[in-house]
């Protein structure tokens, strides 16, 4: 490859990157990196994060880490928001939709319930 065609071959590469840089919009939920697409590369900074390591400069699109890193909408980011990253890339079914948040407490007014091998008996009341 002659000089001048490394050269603008590299000045190709280099226009290419330089579009491919995301510009700061608004956060998805889950699109740590804001590139448009929630998947394993978001959960990967997510593990990181979640780790105790410092979220990357341009975290969600550059609108900052609580915009869409609370998958599970408790209002802290860590392990848990992790999980339900992971399970929904994963195409896993969840108790609740990420970014959703696990909505209003359900009532059970006494009886029992049997979760695999546990029997719950006393009421909400009593607890
Ligand atoms: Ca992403």
């Amino acid at each position: 490859m002659t000089e001048m065609r490394k050269i603008v071959v590299l000045a190709a590469l280099v226009a290419t990157l330089a579009g491919a840089v995301p510009a700061a919009r608004a956060a998805v939920c889950g699109d740590l990196n804001g590139n448009g697409t929630v998947d394993v590369a978001d959960a990967l900074i997510l593990s990181n994060i979640a780790a105790g390591g410092a979220p990357p400069a341009n975290v969600c699109g550059g609108s900052g880490l609580t915009q869409c890193a609370d998958v599970f909408k408790d209002n802290a980011i860590n392990n848990a928001d992790l999980a339900a990253l992971v399970d929904t890339i994963a195409g896993l079914e969840t108790l609740f939709d990420a970014c959703s948040g696990p909505g209003s407490p359900l009532s059970c007014p006494g009886g029992s319930v049997t979760l695999g091998t546990q029997t719950i008996t006393a009421s909400p009341s009593s607890i």
